[in-house]
Formats: C-alpha cells, sequence, structure tokens
C-alpha cells in the first residue's frame, strides 16, 4: 500500500500546471486533498516526503492561490511536516514552503495596481515568516529552501517604519514592523556564516530580493552595514563564481547613493580591488570560463552603477583612494569604451541581471559607462589632478 500510495503521489509530482489545470475541477480537488491528507496523516516517511512534494509542485501554480481554502491546508501541511523527525521529510516540506512563497511573491507584485485585491490575510505571511524563520535553524537543506522563502516574503511584505502610523483597518495587508525586518535580516546573515554553498547562493538572492522592496529604507537601517560587509565578502573570498556573482547582482540593486549610506567608500574600494584581482589573473580554468565571464560582466555593471555615484563631496581617504587607482580605472574604462565601440550597444549583464524577479534596470551601458567617467572626473578636477584630469578629460569625449 505504502508503494502504490508513493508511486501515485510520485506522479501527481510530475505534474505540469497546463496538465493540472486541465483536469476536471473534482480530478484536481483529488490530487489536493489526497496530497494533504497523507501529508497530514500518513504514517511512512516516504509517503509523507511524496505528499510534501506533490503539495510542492502544486504550489507553483500561482493560480492556485486564488482558491479560497487551498493555501491555508497546503499551509497547515507544510508546517506540520517542517517539524517532522524525518530530515528527508522536513526537507520537502521546506521545499514546497519555498515553492508557495515564490507565488506569494508572484500574485503580490502582480497585484500591486489592485490594492484592494485581497491575497493572503496578515495572519497567514506572520506564519509563513515565523516558519520561514524557524527553518533556518535547521540543517542545510532545510535552511537553504528557508532563506529561499525568505527572500520571496522579503521581496513584498510591507515594512512599514512607523508604527503608530499604520493603517489598521486593512486586515488583507501584513506590515512587517522593523523587528520582524530586523530578525529576518539576522538570520539570513547567520544563515550565510553557518551554511553551504547553496544557503550562501540563497542568502544572496535573498537580499537582493529585500533591496528591490522600497518599503525598506536602507540608509535608515542599522544592520545594513554589515549586509554590505558580508556581501563584499563573498565577493571577494567566495572560491566559488555562481555566489560571487549573486554578491554582485546583490550590490547593484540599491537604487541611490544614500542607500549605501556610511558603507558606500568600502563597497567602492572593494569593488575596485576585485576588479583588478580579477582583470590581472586570467589562469581560471576552463570549466569555470562561462561562470568567470558572468562575474565579470555582473561586476562591470555593478562597479559602473557605484562609480556614477562618487562625488567631490566624498571622504577624503575614497578619493585619495581613487586617486591611487586612477590609472587602472582609466585602463578598464577605456578597455570597456573599444568593447562597446565594437558591440552593439547591449546590455552587459542581460542574462544574468534579467532573471525569474525581473530586476532588469531600463539603463544602456553606455549611459552608465560615461555617467562613471564623468564622476570621476569631476573627483579628480576637485582635487587639482592636472595630469588625471586631463586623461579623463579625453575619456569623456569619447563616451559622451
Ligand atoms: C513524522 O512522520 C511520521 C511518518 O513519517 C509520522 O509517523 C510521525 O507521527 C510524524 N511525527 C510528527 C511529530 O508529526
Ligand atoms: C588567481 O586565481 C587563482 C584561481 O582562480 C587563485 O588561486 C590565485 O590566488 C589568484 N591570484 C591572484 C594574484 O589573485
Ligand atoms: C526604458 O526607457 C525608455 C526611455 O527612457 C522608455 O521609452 C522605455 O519604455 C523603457 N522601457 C521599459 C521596459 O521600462
Ligand atoms: C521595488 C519593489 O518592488 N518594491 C516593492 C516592495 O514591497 C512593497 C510592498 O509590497 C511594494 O509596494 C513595492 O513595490
Amino acid at each position: 500500500m505504502p508503494l502504490l500510495w508513493t508511486a501515485s503521489l510520485t506522479c501527481f509530482a510530475g505534474m505540469t500546471s497546463d496538465v493540472f489545470f486541465s483536469l476536471p475541477v473534482n480530478k484536481r480537488d483529488y490530487v489536493t486533498s489526497s496530497s494533504v491528507h497523507a501529508a497530514l496523516s500518513d504514517a511512512v516517511a516516504t509517503v509523507r516526503s511524496a505528499a510534501c512534494r506533490a503539495i510542492g509542485i502544486v504550489s507553483c501554480f500561482s493560480q492556485i492561490l486564488s482558491s479560497p481554502s487551498l493555501p491555508g491546508e497546503f499551509i497547515k501541511a507544510i508546517d506540520f511536516n517542517t517539524q517532522n523527525s524525518s530530515t528527508p521529510v522536513r526537507i520537502t516540506a521546506s521545499w514546497a514552503l519555498a515553492n508557495l512563497c515564490s507565488s506569494i511573491r508572484f500574485r503580490a507584485l502582480e497585484l500591486q495596481t489592485d490594492p484592494t485585491a485581497d491575497l493572503l490575510d496578515k495572519s497567514t505571511i506572520s506564519l509563513l515568516v515565523e516558519i520561514a524563520l524557524r527553518l533556518t535553524k535547521d540543517g542545510e537543506k532545510v535552511k537553504s529552501n528557508a532563506v529561499r522563502a525568505l527572500g520571496y516574503l522579503s521581496r513584498f511584505i510591507r515594512f512599514n517604519h512607523h508604527c503608530d502610523a499604520v493603517d489598521d483597518s486593512r486586515n488583507s495587508v501584513f506590515y512587517g514592523d522593523p523587528v520582524c525586518l530586523q530578525t529576518i535580516v539576522q538570520a539570513l546573515m547567520s544563515s550565510v556564516t553557518t551554511g553551504n554553498v547553496k544557503v550562501q547562493w540563497n542568502v544572496c538572492h535573498a537580499l537582493s530580493n529585500l533591496f528591490m522592496n522600497d518599503t525598506v529604507r536602507l540608509s535608515e537601517m542599522q544592520w545594513a552595514s554589515s549586509v554590505y560587509s558580508i556581501l563584499l565578502l563573498l565577493l571577494r573570498d567566495s572560491n566559488n563564481y555562481k555566489i560571487r556573482m549573486h554578491a554582485a547582482v546583490a550590490l547593484a540593486v540599491p537604487v541611490t547613493r544614500l542607500d549605501y549610506g556610511s558603507s558606500f567608500p568600502d563597497v567602492v574600494r572593494g569593488l575596485t580591488h576585485v576588479l583588478e584581482s580579477l582583470s590581472s589573473n586570467s589562469s581560471s580554468s576552463p570549466s569555470n570560463f562561462k561562470h568567470r565571464d558572468n562575474l565579470e560582466k555582473q561586476l562591470t555593471f555593478t562597479a559602473l552603477h557605484l562609480l556614477g555615484f562618487v562625488s567631490p563631496k566624498d571622504d577624503q581617504s575614497l578619493k585619495d583612494f581613487l586617486i591611487k587607482k586612477a590609472s587602472f580605472l582609466e585602463d578598464w574604462l577605456k578597455g570597456l569604451c573599444s568593447a562597446f565601440n565594437s558591440a552593439e550597444d547591449q546590455p552587459l549583464a542581460s542574462e544574468t541581471i534579467n532573471d525569474e524577479d525581473g530586476f532588469s534596470p531600463n539603463v544602456s551601458q553606455k549611459v552608465m559607462l560615461s555617467s562613471a567617467v564623468v564622476s570621476l572626473l569631476n573627483v579628480y578636477t576637485s582635487g587639482n589632478q592636472q595630469v588625471i584630469t586631463q586623461r579623463f578629460e579625453q575619456l569623456a569625449r569619447s563616451t559622451a
């Protein structure tokens, strides 16, 4: 019997959205209710795990969120199984949790134009946050899914900074308070230091999601500087190119100079050092070539974004650093210039940045390049660096 059950649940789990929604309603209900039933009450771990997998697959179909009862039943089954003593059961349950949060995130961003549309109520969202936070303390594979879930949740939760200004009449909107936000960030930070490669990768991704949420006022957050430090550390020291690239992606998300706060000089310095070591070190095994190339493209994008913000008003120590690195920066920018002139004005990092989160900055790389050159030129001019200024004026003319 368990074998048969596992086989049919495994079969549900192989289903695509098209197949699922082409089923008559009663068959769909059968699939979901038998999965939930097995997840809640079957005595055999493999059956439970298969049931959670089936729930995880169906959770990817964001249409199910329109059902009045399904999300609640799924969350109950997920919550219950994330507390089971069997690790494989917790792994599939946490995987289902992350998938469900991903669907909720898509719907939440879709519904933004229609703020009256109810998605899930306050207590449901706060339950999801609670489950995900709890699971960040579990083993690697569970932790990795928990971090993924937290990232999706941080993308759309409205973080509210003035508790007194909460419009409580709208029960449908969950407001994360500063404490909730801080707890999420702390959980991500401790996961990055205790987790394996996949956890670290997911933390970078989660931070990108968090940074994209403009209800988070980065400049006012005390934790911001430790978050930037950790991203810089991963970018510099990780021996995994994918992690480094995703750290670079996250560092490019904040939109203004103000968002980087007091970390701005450190981020500029860190990026410059990484660029320098990457360009001076071409020894890379062929298997790493594609990842290295992606990292380089992303790093270019991130560095141009940051350098566009430097100004004569920056700290003297940062300005001294930029003067010291002038000849490296000039060569690097020149190289980009000729690359742009020989190719079309293609977005450099489109394949890496333009990912499932729809984070695709609508700026031409040429505009970024010339804005970085002009900002540096202003720093050098105000610092009375005649020779450097002349060289950057020339560069500015060729990028204008
Ligand atoms: C964990 O799952 C097993 C089946 O794999 C079940 O028998 C047991 O009751 C569950 N434990 C808890 C605490 O839910
Ligand atoms: C160059 O890269 C290799 C492998 O990627 C690394 O072991 C080495 O330390 C790097 N050298 C410098 C000078 O960064
Ligand atoms: C990108 O910007 C251009 C002009 O600044 C605008 O016309 C275009 O609609 C934008 N595209 C997107 C996808 O926002
Ligand atoms: C840039 C972005 O998507 N920000 C979102 C952060 O979350 C709030 C709350 O859901 C949205 O209103 C923002 O649009």
